[in-house]
């Protein structure tokens, strides 16, 4: 039976996907900073679910939570990294250098190094990673800034690690979803801004964490001689808008 570590388990996406994993019979490590959120996990899925209590950022945290794993829990066959965060959505001009520092240290060096740590093992059981990366990887908002570029630092990494993993068995996929409700993105985001994070998602009939924990369990679930490279989804709701030009008044 297959082992998965699932980052950023205690809430959204993650919570889903640890979720939707033990019910189809895999065994499951979930990490995240907030223990307690984690034990109610542990409670809800029993036996096959391992809470981590861990922050991605800190280097010295990640290497001691993955050393004390216990024997029986630590050949691990798939990485999802999940874990991630937006913060604001002001034009880059007036953003907080806190937020983009933030982001990086979550979403580019937590990922980096949890994967750097994981690897050899990933590589002796022929395994998988699939990383969370986003549509703001490859499409420019406005707002968008450092957190799109984060997810564009997602996408080409999982890309580049299958160049140096030929030859090995494993699969590495960036699962690019759009808009997605039903988390705390929007909130965390918004820095705890209810109202503003819940009226992004009114009337849109987003992804749900649902649809996301499913589409990770197909891909897992994909036969060992296919790898998916890049898989992008959206909301049918959501689509494309024309590139904005900007009309100088004083020619
Ligand atoms: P949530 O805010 O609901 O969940 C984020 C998770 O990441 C939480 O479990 C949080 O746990 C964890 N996390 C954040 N920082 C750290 C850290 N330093 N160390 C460990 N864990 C951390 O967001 P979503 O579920 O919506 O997002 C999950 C992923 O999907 C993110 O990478 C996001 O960028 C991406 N994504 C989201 C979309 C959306 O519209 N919702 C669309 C496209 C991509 P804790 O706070 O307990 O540490
Ligand atoms: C989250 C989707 O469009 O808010 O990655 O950036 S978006």
């Amino acid at each position: 039976m297959k082992t998965i570590l699932v980052t950023g388990a205690s809430a959204g996406f993650g919570r889903a996907i640890c979720q939707e994993l033990v019910q189809s019979g895999y065994r499951v490590i979930g990490a995240a900073r907030r223990q307690e959120k984690l034990e109610d996990l542990k409670k809800e899925l029993g036996e096959s679910f391992y809470p981590l209590s861990l922050d991605l950022t800190n280097k010295a945290e990640v290497d001691k939570a993955l050393a004390q794993l216990p024997e029986n829990w630590s050949m691990i066959d798939v990485l999802i990294n999940n874990a991630g965060l937006a913060l604001g959505l002001d034009k880059a001009q007036e953003a907080d250098f806190n937020d983009w520092e933030t982001m990086i240290m979550t979403n580019v060096l937590g990922l980096s190094f949890i994967t750097n740590q994981l690897l050899p093992k990933l590589v002796l059981k022929r395994g998988q990673i699939i990383n969370i990366g986003s549509i703001a990887g490859t499409y420019p908002y406005p707002g968008g800034n450092v957190y799109g570029a984060t997810k564009a630092f997602v996408k080409q990494f999982s890309l580049n690690l299958r160049a140096d993993l030929a030859g090995t068995g494993v699969r590495v996929t960036n699962l690019e979803p759009g808009l997605c409700g039903g988390t705390e993105f929007s909130f965390v985001r918004f820095k705890g801004d209810k109202e503003r994070a819940e009226k992004l998602y009114e009337g849109t009939n987003s992804i749900q964490p649902e649809d996301i924990a499913k589409t990770i369990i197909w891909l897992i679930q994909q036969p060992q001689h296919i790898n998916i490279n890049r898989l992008e989804m959206m909301p049918t709701s959501q689509s494309f808008g024309a590139l904005p030009v900007h009309i100088q008044e004083d020619k």
